[in-house]
C-alpha cells in the first residue's frame, strides 16, 4: 500500500459531499442530535454502513446534506477533503459540488460556493493552488497560492480545481443558474460542469440547454453516463460530446463504438461500481477492455468517504485484478494529465513534477 500513495496521482471524479471523513460525519450527527434537529442513533449505522445499493447512496446524500449545509460546515469539509487527498499524494485534485440554494439559512448557489472558497484558502497542512495565475490577487475573493516555504521546508502541493454539479432533480433554470455561476467562477478555479445526481431520477433534455451554454462559453464539460440503462440517454449524451464521461457500467456494443471514436477519457470508479452494484464483480469491469484498447481513461475514487476508499486504494485494486505493474500504473496517471480541465500551464507543471517522479516507478 504504501508505494501506491506515495505515487503521485491525479483525481478528476470526487464528490465533495461524497468524499467526507466518517469522524466528522459522526461529530456532526452528534452535534444535531444534542440539538435535537435528528436522532443520532438512528443514523449513526446509516453512516458507518459499508454496503449500499445506488439507491441507498443516493438517501445517504440527503442525509448527508443534512448534516453539512451550513456555511461553516462546507467550509469545514471542503478543507478537511482536500488536505485528506493531499496527504494520499494527490497532487491534482478536480473537486465537485453542487451548489445549494437554502432560503432557510439565508444560503444561495453563490453563498455557498464562498464556503467552498474560504475552505480552500483555510487548507494549512500542504501548499494549494486553486486559481490561475494571471487574475487580480487584491480582491478578497481572490484565491491565492499560498507561499511554499515553511521554516526552509518545502511543504507538498496540491493543485485544486472546482467543477460545479448540477443534480438531476433540478429544473432547466436552476441548472443554467448553476452554469451562470461556473462562468461568474472562472477566475477562481471553477473550470468546469458535471451532472449528476440519481440516475434514476430526471430527462436528459432538461439539463442540456444550460450543458450546451456551458460549453459555448468555453467551460468543460462532464456527464455521469450509463450509471443505470438507458440507452436513449447514453447515446445522446455521447452525441453531445462532452470533454469526459463518468462511469460508462451500462454501455451496449454500440455505446462503446461510438465511445471509442469519439475518444471521450473516461473516470473510472471501481469501488463506487462494485460497492452499488452497478458492475457485478471487479474481473470484468469494463476499465480492463478500455485500458487495453488504450481508450483514455482514469481512476477515481467518486465518493472516498461513502465507499470508504482513498485513491492509492483504488489504484492498488486496479493492479492487482488486472495484473499491472507499478510502471504502467504511473503511465495511466501521468496520461490523465492531458485531460485534466485546468489549463496549460498547470499541465506544463504535472508533467514537471511526474518527469521527475518517473525515476521510481521505471
Ligand atoms: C451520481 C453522485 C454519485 O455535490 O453535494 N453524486 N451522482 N452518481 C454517483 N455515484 C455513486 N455520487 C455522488 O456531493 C454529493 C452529490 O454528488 C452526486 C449526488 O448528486 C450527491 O447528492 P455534493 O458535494
Amino acid at each position: 500500500m504504501e508505494s501506491w500513495i506515495s505515487m503521485p496521482k491525479i483525481e478528476l471524479h470526487a464528490h465533495l459531499n461524497g468524499s467526507i471523513r466518517d469522524s466528522t460525519l459522526l461529530e456532526l450527527a452528534r452535534d444535531l442530535g444534542e440539538k435535537g434537529v435528528i436522532v443520532f442513533a438512528d443514523v449513526e449505522h446509516v453512516i458507518l454502513k459499508n454496503d449500499r445499493s445506488l439507491c441507498e447512496v443516493f438517501k445517504l446524500f440527503d442525509l448527508i446534506h443534512i448534516l453539512t449545509t451550513d456555511h461553516a460546515t462546507v467550509t469545514r469539509i471542503t478543507k478537511e477533503v482536500v488536505e485528506d487527498f493531499a496527504s494520499d499524494n494527490v497532487v491534482y485534485l478536480e473537486l465537485r459540488t453542487t451548489p445549494k440554494k437554502n432560503d432557510l439559512i439565508g444560503m444561495s448557489k453563490r453563498s455557498y460556493m464562498e464556503a467552498v472558497l474560504e475552505g480552500l484558502r483555510a487548507v494549512s497542512a500542504v501548499d494549494i493552488d486553486f486559481a490561475p495565475k494571471n487574475m487580480d490577487t487584491t480582491s478578497p475573493m481572490t484565491a491565492i497560492t499560498k507561499s511554499n516555504a515553511c521554516n526552509g521546508t518545502i511543504k507538498k502541493k496540491i493543485y485544486v480545481r472546482l467543477l460545479l454539479s448540477i443534480d438531476r432533480r433540478e429544473t432547466t433554470a436552476a441548472a443554467m443558474d448553476t452554469v451562470k455561476l461556473a462562468l461568474e467562477m472562472r477566475r477562481l478555479g471553477v473550470v468546469g460542469i458535471d451532472l449528476s445526481g440519481n440516475p434514476n431520477v430526471g430527462e436528459w433534455t432538461t439539463f442540456l440547454p444550460a450543458l450546451e451554454f456551458a460549453q459555448q462559453q468555453g467551460l468543460q464539460v462532464t456527464l455521469h453516463c450509463g450509471e443505470v440503462p438507458n440507452r436513449k440517454e447514453i447515446q445522446a449524451m455521447l452525441d453531445f460530446l462532452p470533454q469526459r464521461i463518468g462511469h460508462a457500467c451500462f454501455f451496449e456494443e454500440e455505446d462503446w463504438i461510438k465511445l471509442k471514436s469519439s475518444k471521450i477519457p473516461v473516470e473510472i470508479c471501481l469501488t463506487s461500481n462494485i460497492r452499488t452494484e452497478s458492475i457485478s464483480s471487479i474481473d470484468i469491469h469494463h476499465f480492463a477492455d478500455l485500458y487495453n484498447t488504450k481508450h483514455p481513461s482514469v481512476l477515481c475514487t467518486d465518493d472516498s468517504g461513502v465507499f470508504s476508499t482513498s485513491l492509492s486504494e483504488e489504484y492498488k485494486l486496479a493492479a492487482s485484478t488486472f495484473g499491472l505493474g507499478k510502471k504502467e500504473m504511473f503511465e495511466l496517471v501521468k496520461n490523465a494529465i492531458e485531460f485534466i480541465f485546468a489549463d496549460v500551464e498547470v499541465k506544463q507543471d504535472l508533467k514537471e513534477i511526474f518527469n521527475l517522479a518517473a525515476k521510481k516507478w521505471d
